[in-house]
This record gives C-alpha cells, sequence and structure tokens, in this order.
C-alpha cells in the first residue's frame, strides 16, 4: 500500500498533475509515512528520471517546469513537516546559504535552507544565482560559521571551488566552514575542492552541519 502512495506520487510528480500529487502526499502523511520518504523515496527520484528524459529529448523544457512547479506545491507542505521533526535551539550557529552564480535551481537549496533554519541555525538564504563574492561578504557581514552552497549544474559546480579560493585569498577560510551538495555533487568532488562537507540531502546536511559547527575552532 506504502509502495503504491511513493509509486503514484512519482507518477504524479511526473506528469505535472498537481492536485493529483497533493492528494497522494496528504494521504502519505496520513497513513504515517515520513515528509523526508516522500521527498526522498518518490519526489527527488521523480525529478531526476525527468531531468534524464528531458536530457534525452523525450521532453521538453515547459514540461520540466511544470513539474517544478507542482514539485514546489509539495514542498510548502511538506518542508513544514520536515521542519518539525527537527528539535533546535536557540542557536547553533549562523549560516550563509545560496545556489552558485549562473544557476537558477533553488528547490533543494531552499528545503536545505528550511531544514537547517528548523534545526536551531540562524540562516541567511541569499536565493538563487548568487555572484560568488556576495557569499564571502554576506559570510562576513553575518558573521558565519557555514556556508552552504547549491549547485545543479556541472558549470555551476566549478563556482563551490572559487568560492573556497577566495575564502582562502580573504584570510576568511580558517573562520568558516564549507559544506557543497546538489544533484552533481559528490563527497569525492567535496574533497577535491577542499569542502568541509557534502551531503547528499537535506537531511544529511543537517547532521553534517551540526557536526562541521560543533568541531569549528
Ligand atoms: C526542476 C529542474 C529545473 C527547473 C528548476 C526550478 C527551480 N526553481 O529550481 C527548471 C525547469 C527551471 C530548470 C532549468 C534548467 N535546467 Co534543470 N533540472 C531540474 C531537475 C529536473 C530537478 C531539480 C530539483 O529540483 N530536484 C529536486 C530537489 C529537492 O533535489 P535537489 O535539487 O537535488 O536537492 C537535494 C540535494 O541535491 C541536496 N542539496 C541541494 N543543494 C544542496 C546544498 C548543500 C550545501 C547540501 C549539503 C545539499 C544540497 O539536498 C536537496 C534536498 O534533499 C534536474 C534533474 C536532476 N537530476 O536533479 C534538472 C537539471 C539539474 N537541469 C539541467 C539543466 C541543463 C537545466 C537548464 C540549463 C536547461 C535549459 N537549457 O534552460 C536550465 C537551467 C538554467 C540555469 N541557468 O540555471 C540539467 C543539468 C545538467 C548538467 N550536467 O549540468 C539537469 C541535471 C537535467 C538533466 N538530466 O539534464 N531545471
Amino acid at each position: 500500500m506504502n509502495n503504491d502512495i511513493f509509486t503514484q506520487l512519482s507518477e504524479a510528480v511526473q506528469a505535472a498533475e498537481k492536485e493529483r500529487a497533493l492528494e497522494c502526499v496528504r494521504q502519505g502523511l496520513s497513513d504515517g509515512i515520513s515528509a523526508a520518504s516522500l521527498v526522498n523515496q518518490a519526489c527527488i527520484p521523480a525529478m531526476r528520471h525527468l531531468g534524464d528524459l528531458w536530457e534525452e529529448g523525450d521532453i521538453f523544457l515547459p514540461e520540466l517546469m511544470l513539474s517544478a512547479e507542482t514539485m514546489k506545491a509539495i514542498m510548502a507542505i511538506l518542508t513544514p513537516e520536515m521542519a518539525a521533526g527537527q528539535s533546535g535551539s536557540s542557536s547553533f550557529g549562523r549560516v550563509v546559504i545560496g545556489t552558485i552564480q549562473g544557476d537558477i535551481h533553488d528547490i533543494g537549496k531552499s528545503l536545505v535552507a528550511a531544514m537547517l533554519e528548523a534545526s536551531g541555525f540562524e540562516v541567511r538564504d541569499l536565493g538563487a544565482d548568487v555572484p560568488l563574492e556576495k557569499f564571502c561578504n554576506e559570510a562576513e557581514d553575518f558573521n558565519a560559521n557555514l556556508i552552504c552552497l547549491s549547485a545543479l549544474l556541472t558549470t555551476t559546480m566549478m563556482g563551490q571551488k572559487t568560492v573556497i579560493e577566495m575564502l582562502a585569498q580573504r584570510g576568511l577560510r580558517a573562520h568558516v566552514k564549507v559544506m557543497v551538495g546538489g544533484a552533481p555533487v559528490s563527497r569525492k568532488w567535496a574533497e577535491d575542492i577542499g569542502a568541509d562537507g557534502y551531503g547528499e540531502n537535506a537531511i544529511e546536511a543537517v547532521r553534517m552541519a551540526r557536526e562541521l559547527v560543533e568541531t569549528r575552532q
């Protein structure tokens, strides 16, 4: 039965049937399925599959955009649900987060931001398409302990590396940890560019953020 909900939700996201998708989400939650499972086991795989179809030329950008809108409507329900499961003290630390310049993907980044906030971090969300120097400027201004860099494009992943280099050049690297993520990003990439942490999804991002802030000098 639960598997049916995952399949139905995945199909509804792929077909951009917003009402059906929201119904599946409500049904799943009332069946006791966690919001995180609905996101990680149905929504994200559905979006990745759509991305592959688009890459193959089997669907077109307007269809992808409609599914992204459906996904945003789903996240409006599931983000507060996921956040409610987090217990945060008043301030774990200060985080600056955004999607790298040239990249407008913001669905995953916004989920990570909401989860961090709900877990007790003070979060400054810079949005998407954020100029690289802005991450450094805002981190300094906010006295951030952690910068979270999201990239969904292979081209914008390079910006994660550049921000780390910029922080070093400005003498800020010792004071601020850097965590990277996004669909094309891997643990290996994070290590290669000298990031302090990587999170495959929003739950891992919170776990890693806590670890990094606890171990800061
Ligand atoms: C939805 C989507 C769009 C939407 C974006 C809507 C929006 N407001 O975000 C629209 C339709 C607008 C779009 C546009 C484009 N897209 Co697009 N898009 C996608 C798609 C299908 C899903 C992304 C998504 O929202 N997933 C759901 C969320 C919840 O998951 P997530 O983003 O992965 O986030 C999770 C984790 O990655 C992680 N995470 C995310 N950020 C961070 C940060 C940190 C610090 C941490 C720790 C963790 C973390 O936690 C999140 C939550 O669990 C992907 C396919 C894919 N494989 O991801 C393609 C994809 C990313 N897009 C792609 C492309 C090419 C484009 C376009 C360039 C297309 C075009 N020709 O115009 C444009 C981009 C323009 C630009 N300058 O940015 C390619 C990228 C290919 C590549 N190798 O670079 C992909 C991979 C599709 C594909 N298979 O080809 N896209």
